[in-house]
């Protein structure tokens, strides 16, 4: 049945859109247990491996994007402050990009509020890219599916492309196939390399994240990544190991096996922070702490705790334990680093928010 959009409350919206052509939508950060670390392709942010998360229920983003016809460009505000430089930079990319597949010129505003802190290795870019991929489509009226989505939100950050999907995901590196012009070969790339979900059995974990510090990276995971495939000499076996990594993943996840799932996790991230202090110049994200956290997590393994450490590009260490464990593991790494902690659990995937205006 039609509906008929002058009975509609100012807050609903329809097709995804309120009535002044905005959309707002939320997406949560995800944390990689086999991680995403190179890029065969920095345009079209294609990886050289398959990387796996795990999708939170803590620190969303909210980005509203509303069409601004007659304005120039596009305005941007990132926590109540105006973007400017780099990152208004990509968001600009990212929705010329969605112009262009909508066949829309409009410039539009955008405004972000992130609960995570921005580049510190909490997957703030993977949150955020999430939410504005799914405000943007909708704003531009591009009807998208998930899998769509998630090609889309992937040009914005790689990570970006698995919080589409909630629970655990998978983002597939995809392939090279030969053909004949080059504007195919972009194509057949570009579809062939997005997040799905993954199935998982009996498992009920969580993540303690120790937030040793929250303050941005000196070295963006971007030019972080881009030297590590450069100039490490460790490179290609991690990616080796990775691929053994991502299979033997899948097999513990469908089991529901949490300690197999994270000696994976744990030796997939600290292969991945190998490759990056191999590096010329070495990047080196883990602080003093990072370490003090590593040795807390053997301890409570020792112990007889099943919990495992993952690392990004930043200091702060991610603890998967069982969810009956978190207080515990808490606890410990509490009284280890001095620093406080989240408990996250499996999260959502990102949606339109409704009742936006
Ligand atoms: C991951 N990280 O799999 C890995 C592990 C950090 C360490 O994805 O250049 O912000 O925008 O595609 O997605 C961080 O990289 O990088 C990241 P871009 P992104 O979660």
């Amino acid at each position: 049945m039609p509906v008929d959009a002058g009975k509609l409350p100012d807050a609903q919206l329809l097709d995804g859109r309120s009535r002044d052509g905005g959309a707002t939508a939320v997406a949560h950060p995800n944390i990689a247990l086999v991680k995403y670390w190179g890029k065969r392709d920095e345009r079209l942010v294609l990886p050289y491996t398959d990387s796996l998360s795990m999708t939170l229920d803590v620190f969303p983003t909210t980005t509203s994007v509303r069409l601004s016809p007659g304005a120039t460009t596009d305005e941007v505000t990132l926590n109540g402050v105006l973007a400017e430089g780099e990152a208004g930079r990509r968001i600009t990319a990212f929705l010329d990009l969605v112009r262009e597949r909508a066949g829309r010129a409009e410039r539009a505003v955008v405004c972000t509020s992130n609960t995570v802190p921005t580049g510190a290795g909490l997957a703030s870019s993977a949150s955020g890219f999430a939410a504005l991929a799914v405000a943007s489509a909708a704003a531009y009226g591009l009807r998208l599916d998930a899998t769509g989505l998630s090609r889309l939100a992937r040009r914005g950050s790689g990570s970006a492309s698995r919080s589409i999907f909630g629970g655990f995901a998978v983002w597939r590196a995809g392939t090279d196939a030969g053909t004949d012009t080059d504007r195919d070969a972009e194509t057949v790339m570009d579809l062939a390399s997005h997040a799905e979900p993954v199935p998982v059995g009996d498992l009920a974990p969580a993540l303690v994240i120790a937030l040793l510090d929250t303050g941005p990276k000196a070295v963006s995971s971007r030019e972080a990544m881009r030297r590590t495939v450069e100039t490490s000499p460790l490179y290609r076996a991690w990616a080796a190991s990775s691929r053994a990594d991502l299979v033997e993943m899948r097999e513990a996840l469908r089991h529901g096996d949490l300690a197999a799932v994270g000696e994976v996790a744990e030796r997939n991230a600290l292969g991945m922070h190998a490759t990056m202090l191999a590096a010329r110049p070495a990047v080196r994200y883990l602080s003093p702490t990072s370490v003090t956290v590593l040795d807390t997590v053997l301890r409570l393994r020792r112990d007889g705790v099943p919990a495992y450490a993952t690392i990004d590009a930043g200091p702060n260490v991610k603890v998967l334990c069982r969810s009956s464990d978190a207080d515990q593991v808490s606890a410990a790494v509490r009284a280890a680093a001095s620093c406080p902690v989240a408990v996250a659990h499996c999260g959502p995937g990102a949606r339109l928010q409704t009742g936006d205006r």
